[in-house]
């Protein structure tokens, strides 16, 4: 008997993601998902961002997290509109939860969305949400040493943010070491070293995001 063998799993997933991105892009709405482990700092670089953006774009956000709406908070303080997902449980997002969140965000009002994915280095990156770009956060705490260990995530994505820069001289950290760690799976991939706390590497880190968005 021959038994048959699914091997891409994920097109179901991609294709309800190839919909949603159809639905963003006749909005004009360009999204980018941001995907990190928890506590790397995403809301705190999406808020730097909110601040550094906001005067020339409208904004919105998806959080996605496993519980509360604690990140959502604190987006809706700045005015922006914002949606929570809630997962009950689930380490990533994907595409369905998506495409019931899109029409809930007022797209024909947006320029730039931000997903903030659920703190996760391993199951966010494979489901695709309907972005047009994919980024990965790794903060300095975290070390130098992660593109080795969880490669995949380091090779799907768009670009890379290192945050929390401001703690290098505190701790045992070489941005080279990253950078070496990074290039051995991912030779092309842009790199921005970004302090949310000092704003330093903020500006080349959203010229990136507005060029991309405009093409
Ligand atoms: N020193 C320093 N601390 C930072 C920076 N960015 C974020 N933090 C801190 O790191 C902690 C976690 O930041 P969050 O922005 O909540 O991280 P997150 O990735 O959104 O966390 P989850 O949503 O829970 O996965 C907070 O205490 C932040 O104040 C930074 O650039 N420098
Ligand atoms: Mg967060």
């Amino acid at each position: 008997m021959e038994i048959k063998v699914l091997t891409n799993i994920h097109k179901a997933n991609d294709d309800i993601a190839d919909r949603s991105r159809a639905l963003l892009d006749s909005n004009g709405v360009f999204c980018l998902n941001v995907m990190a482990s928890p506590g790397a700092g995403k809301t705190t670089l999406l808020l730097a961002m909110i601040r550094r953006l906001r005067e020339k774009f409208r904004l919105g956000v998806i959080e996605g997290d496993v519980s509360s709406t604690v990140d959502s908070e604190k987006i809706a303080k700045e005015g922006i509109p914002v949606l929570q997902i809630n997962t009950g449980g689930g380490c990533h997002l994907d595409a369905n939860q998506l495409s019931g969140a899109y029409p809930e965000m007022p797209l024909a009002d947006l320029d730039l969305l931000f997903i903030e994915n659920v703190g996760n280095l391993i199951c966010t990156a494979g489901y695709q949400l309907g972005e047009h770009k994919r980024i990965v956060i790794a903060s300095v705490p975290e070390g130098d040493d992660k593109p080795y260990k969880y490669p995949n995530m380091f090779t799907v994505v768009d670009a890379i943010v290192v945050s929390k820069t401001d703690l290098i001289p505190y701790m045992n950290y070489s941005l080279e070491e990253f950078t070496r760690a990074v290039r051995a799976i991912n030779p092309s991939v842009p790199i921005f070293p970004v302090s949310a706390t000092t704003e330093e590497g903020m500006e080349a880190w959203c010229d990136w995001l507005e060029k991309e968005s405009a093409r």
